[in-house]
């Protein structure tokens, strides 16, 4: 049997093989019958198809994946639905129009049918993620040979239910659903796992060098399981979890702009995780020259420093090349231009998001990053391992509430990627009986996860609502009635599709 990232994007012709038969199928139903009417309000037709792809929440394995290591998250039912009609050639406005249900906080984005066109970078709009589909798209099919014809007008409306800024990858449902509605627009389809390379490299057009962990859960989810994804090639492995245990998400209310916070958070962390690499790597006899050019992660380094562990302390623990070779005071670019031998902006000048962290960067923390990504990528694995072993289901529970635990640690210490408003949600999590806290996604913002004995859920979410979100709902910063929106218990849920009706 083919394996599932082997098949195509699945294409269903009525919305229950997603949205199931029960009150999410009542609303999807109210959502799509809004998006029709809609799209004929705004552009006199009535959509091709549909694509949709849901948001997630990553369970363990934070910023690892751009570092080529696995992660586990699994999709959850919010999700981005883009409906488009594709002009013919012979009508004129070669132009694509981006529409978006909630036009009052978005309005309508209009693009040239240029796939080549620039993505103004510094003039950020919603609608640019469109974009990011539509170029990489064009990207892809060109590098396979095939012709997709001369630039025609796309009508687009996009509607979309995960909570923006929030770590649940409102973007990457986004990216994904745009290039999916954009595939299926050109009445092709491709295997899952090449879906889900070709959207990861579709997002990169909005200036994150993010990894491919959100685009691959968005485009290869399967309801009921969670996912091990790896990469280079990605895969996907699924992971049932325990029975007795629910993961409830919870917003901190904190919005993280991603996108336009790259130079100092997300992208800073890549380039001190490829600066870790590159001086490890120098340390452990590489030339600098060879360095630069062939190591660009921390998993390409790994081998070399567990050599080291091994001949010097029998172990096969990186971490111990870590701690023997990178400083714990921070360095600043004069100290790693030293032990390169090299000018950081020549060895970077091939890329503007990389000098651009660099332009603003006044030190790098590289033995915190690494140390952060060489144990979060070990915990992954022992999530899995735990999930897969004898234990009970209370055991099992517990060893993985801990795993969360100590990676929100290394999140928050080592990798500097948390806030004060997710340090207090997590212990508020933890003092109302989760199992395990941790932020999700990128931080910075956004939400935590809480892994809670499905038996208390309702009583937890209560105590959530009292200790952290009624101070915010009386000083007006969310609504009572929008709750549900920021806290809420999550199944894993189906991947991306396409409908055509
Ligand atoms: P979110 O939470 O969607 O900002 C980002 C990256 C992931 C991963 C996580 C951290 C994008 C699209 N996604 O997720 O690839 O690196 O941060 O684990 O940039």
């Amino acid at each position: 049997m083919a394996k599932h990232e082997d098949l195509p994007l699945p294409i269903f012709t009525s919305l229950e093989p997603i949205y199931g038969d029960g009150s999410q199928l009542e609303e999807t139903q109210l959502r799509f019958d809004n998006i029709n009417s809609k799209f004929l309000e705004i552009f006199g037709h009535q959509p091709d198809l549909y694509a949709r792809s849901p948001g997630r929440v990553n369970l363990i394995g934070e910023h690892i994946d751009y570092e080529g290591y696995s992660v586990l998250p699994m999709a959850i039912r919010q999700d981005t639905i883009v409906a488009i009609r594709k002009h013919d050639a012979a009508e004129s406005q070669k132009v694509l129009r981006i529409a978006n249900v909630n036009g009052d906080k978005y309005s309508m984005c209009t693009y040239p049918a240029d796939p080549h066109q620039d993505i103004d970078l510094k003039n950020h709009k919603w609608g640019h993620y469109f974009i990011c589909g539509y170029k990489g798209y064009h990207e892809f099919v060109k590098s396979k040979g095939i012709n997709v014809g001369v630039p025609v007008g796309l009508d687009v409306l996009v509607d979309g239910t995960v909570p923006t800024g929030s770590g649940l990858s409102s973007s990457a449902a986004f990216v994904c659903s745009s290039t999916v509605a954009i595939m299926a627009g050109f009445n092709a389809n491709f295997p899952m796992k090449e879906i889900a390379q070709l959207t990861c490299e579709c997002e990169r057009h909005i200036g994150t060098q993010s990894g491919g962990m959100d685009q691959a859960i968005s485009i290869m989810a399967k309801s009921g399981f969670a996912e091990l994804i790896d990469f280079n090639p990605i895969r996907a492995t699924d992971v049932q979890l325990p029975a007795g245990g629910t993961f409830v998400i919870a917003h901190s209310l904190a919005e993280s702009e991603k996108a336009v916070t790259a130079a100092t958070n997300y992208n800073k962390r890549v380039v001190e995780c490829r600066l870790a690499a590159i001086v490890l790597a120098i340390k452990l006899g590489m030339k600098p020259k060879e360095a630069i050019t062939e190591v660009k992660t921390l998993s390409d380094v790994e081998g070399l420093c567990i050599s080291f562990a091994s001949t010097s302390h029998g172990s096969s623990d990186p971490i111990i090349a870590v701690k023997e070779f990178l400083n714990e005071e921070p360095y600043t670019a004069e100290d790693i231009e030293k032990i390169t031998n090299e000018n950081l902006p020549s060895v970077f000048s091939d890329s503007q998001s990389t000098l651009d962290v660099l332009r603003v960067a006044n030190h790098f923390k590289l033995f915190q990053r690494a140390s952060h990504v060489y144990s979060e990528a070990k915990r992954v694995h022992a999530f899995k391992d735990t999930v897969s072993s004898n234990l009970s289901d209370e055991e099992m529970l517990k060893k993985l509430g801990d795993l969360m635990n100590e990676s929100h640690y290394s999140c928050s210490v080592l990798y500097d990627c948390s806030c004060p408003e997710l340090e207090v949600l997590v212990k508020i999590c933890r003092d109302n009986g989760a199992l395990g806290a941790r932020l999700t996604g990128a931080g910075w913002g956004g939400c935590a996860v809480a892994l809670v004995k499905e038996s208390i859920v309702p009583q937890f979410i209560l105590n959530l609502k009292e200790c952290f979100y009624q101070s915010r709902i009386d000083k007006g910063v969310i609504n009572y009635n929008d709750l549900g929106l920021y806290v809420f218990a999550s199944k894993p849920s189906s991947g991306a599709a396409i409908f055509k009706f």
